[in-house]
């Protein structure tokens, strides 16, 4: 592999990649030599295996690999299995690996939590009224206990749910009443966590369920492990541990690095340790230690979903989103890079090991060659946070050739499911109501979440052009995960976009000073958007489950197995998801058909696919406006088409600073 090649403005031959600050940092000089997975796409002698890609390779047993073809019958697998088998049966494991990754993490926070309860950790149960309010809906009466006692309380039952093998989750019966006895008839309510991802494996094995509706049954019901489960175990417990998200301004890329400060960056998706880094940082004698090598402080600064994490409850700053997170390292100014779990490439390693800085692995569960290995343990966070900074302060003065680009964008995060009811429904009628009443009345098309991964396959801003059209559509949008990083980078996070929107979605937002795009979290946090349409079901006037919603999801850009747990999760809650750029069963078109018709006579939503951001765009509107339809709101809303004259007249909306605090109506 030639591991010279390097990007240079201007030369033709450079490998594709998006992002300005990533191509700014690329051309320079300290950044030569570095390989990025842009470098590796363009270097790989082969483009991806269409039977993988199709989902109809299978590796199940060792009378393979089979590669299957559809219709052909000397092409199906030496047991046997056709097209439908094998692409059911990878798909599933596809969403028992995501929903694994999530739940593995929910597991590890309500641990922690429990040992914060006891008093075991530097934390504390910051959001005393989120933990009274969640410990009624589980069925606790909080009256009258301690909030450690309490929390204890919870963290024990919840923990508990991993485990469980019968019966059903406890957040499960936060939906709305229809969708319950939907999953309940179906046979797709989730029993125990760990239980639906093993029967998954177990049935997905050579020789068992070979009725590719079946398995796609329980892969649904993995993915709702997931969704109602781990993932809004993880969210809902990190939020009365460290705090629920509020409105807060913050800025997100490769800019907010700084020259004067030694760079730490915090890299998977854990806030555990973040939070105690980012409590460490500002610990005097860390700061004086700093200002000994001639720094003036600590800069924590995140990538990928822990960023997400520190920025919706700290506003601290992201450094890069996934794509961006062997870029940030190219630019010789990060003195350490700390990682957990999760999407942290291996190519991290070697692109660290170029520079000064040190890579360090966190978790027993992710090391990696090259790295050096601190184990992070709650009980003793302080002071592994206070080690890892202190190696950071340690390599600063041997920070060489660099180059810190000038993008940085301002954002405003920090919209947890309550905060949007606290901001669209006003202080003393805080409800979901102003926002179904404005959608009733047309000032709102409809809600459209953009979640997911940014993807090196890739190449254009997919996330950031189709905001724009949705937005000037009147679609409120709600971002996560490193879509929410790649739409901030462009200036959607900022009040000012809202010159962008429809007349009506700006009318509303501009009331209350928000931008016209809403950052939700990290990618455990998208079970927030269950609760908010759950919470838009329940108020009336659009319907009576989710499903009756003008509301949509989409992941144009998926990377890992968790989206497409995520999608499942939301389509088998009633959420439309479209995909792209392709759908991980391609290979058969029974199975694809089964996701993109069938579903809907089951869950009232299907998955479809796009590439382009017209073609997401003018899926999701559709979808929109065919619910609005179905709801008798149909009255006539002008459709903005963009042509490529509009979206440069769009442009970005710039990153100046404005007073960007958000608030709400009463
Ligand atoms: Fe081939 Fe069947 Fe074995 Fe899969 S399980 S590898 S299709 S023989
Ligand atoms: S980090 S899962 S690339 S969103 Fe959550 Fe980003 Fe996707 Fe990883």
């Amino acid at each position: 592999m030639d591991t010279s090649k390097r990007f240079d403005k201007g030369n033709g031959g450079c490998p594709k990649i998006q992002c300005e600050a990533n191509i700014d940092v690329l051309c320079q000089s300290c950044a030569s030599g570095v390989v990025t997975a842009a470098h590796r796409v363009e270097l790989r002698a082969t483009e991806p295996c269409l039977f993988g890609k199709g989902g109809t390779c299978c590796r199940n047993c060792n009378m393979g690999p089979c590669q299957i073809i559809e219709g052909v019958d000397q092409m199906i697998g030496i047991c046997g299995a056709d097209a439908s088998t094998v692409a059911a049966r990878n798909f599933a494991r596809i969403v028992a690996g995501g929903a694994s990754a999530h739940i593995d993490h929910g597991r590890g926070l309500v641990m922690a939590f429990l040992a914060t309860a006891k008093g075991e950790t530097p934390y504390t149960i910051k959001d005393e009224d989120k933990l009274r309010e969640t410990a009624l809906r589980l069925g606790i009466v909080p009256n009258g206990k301690d909030k450690n006692d309490l929390a204890i309380e919870v963290g024990t039952l919840l923990i508990n749910e991993f485990g469980q093998q019968s019966g059903r989750l406890l957040f499960a019966g936060r939906a709305p009443k229809p969708r319950q006895e939907l999953w309940a008839r179906l046979g797709v309510m989730p029993r125990g966590i760990d239980r639906e991802v093993v029967e998954l494996m177990h049935r997905t094995h050579m020789g068992v369920d070979q009725d590719y509706r079946n398995i796609l049954f329980q892969a649904a019901r993995c993915s709702m492990a997931d969704g109602w489960g781990a993932s809004m175990i993880a969210t809902e417990l990190s939020d009365i541990m460290f705090g629920r998200p509020a409105p807060i301004r913050t800025k997100v890329n490769i800019g907010v690095l700084k020259e004067d400060e030694v760079n730490v960056t915090v890299h998977g998706h854990e806030p555990v340790l973040a939070e105690a880094l980012a409590m460490a940082a500002n610990d005097p004698e860390i700061i004086a230690e700093a200002k000994k090598v001639g720094a003036r402080g600590i800069n924590l600064a995140g990538v990928c979903c822990t960023g997400n994490e520190i920025l919706m409850r700290r506003g601290l700053p992201i450094a890069g989103s996934f794509i961006q997170q062997e870029v940030v390292l190219a630019t010789g100014a990060v003195e350490v890079m700390v990682v957990d779990v999760q999407c942290i490439m291996q190519g991290v390693s070697p692109a660290a090991n170029r520079y000064h800085t040190e890579l360090i692995t966190t978790s027993e569960r992710a090391k990696m060659a090259g790295a050096t290995h601190i184990q992070f343990e709650e009980h003793r966070a302080l002071d592994v946070a206070r080690e890892i900074l202190r190696r950071a302060i340690e390599r600063y003065p041997r920070r060489g050739e660099h180059y810190i680009p000038i993008y940085q964008a301002d954002v405003v995060a920090g919209f947890s499911h309550e905060t949007i009811n606290y901001i669209l429904g006003g202080r003393f009628r805080a409800s979901y109501r102003p926002l179904n009443d404005n959608i009733a009345n047309g000032r709102i098309r409809g809600v459209a979440a953009i979640v997911g991964c940014d993807n090196y396959r890739v190449f254009d801003e997919i996330h950031v052009e189709l905001a724009k059209e949705l937005i000037a559509n009147d679609v409120l949008v709600v971002v996560t995960g490193c879509a929410a990083t790649g739409v901030g980078r462009a200036g959607l996070l900022n009040p000012t976009a809202l010159t962008m929107a429809g007349p009506g979605l700006r009318e509303v937002l501009e009331a209350v000073g928000c931008p016209p795009v809403l950052h939700m979290g990290s990618c455990v946090d998208n079970s927030r958007i269950l609760v908010a349409l759950t919470e838009m079901a329940k108020i009336g006037g659009l319907g009576s489950d989710i499903s009756d919603l003008p509301a949509i999801g989409c992941a144009p850009q998926w990377m890992s197995e968790k989206a497409v747990a995520i999608g499942q999760y939301f389509v088998t809650s009633g959420a439309a998801v479209v995909f792209g750029p392709n759908f991980p069963t391609s290979g058969s078109r029974v199975v694809t058909d089964y996701c993109m018709k069938d579903m809907q006579n089951l869950y009232g939503a299907t998955w479809d696919v796009a590439q382009t951001p017209n073609e997401f765009a003018n899926k999701m509107i559709d979808k929109i406006n065919e619910k609005r339809r179905a709801l008798g709101l149909d009255k006539k809303k002008e459709r903005v088409l963009f042509d490529m004259a509009m979206r440069r007249e769009l442009g970005s909306p710039g990153a100046a600073l404005h007073d960007v605090g958000c608030h709400g109506p009463g």
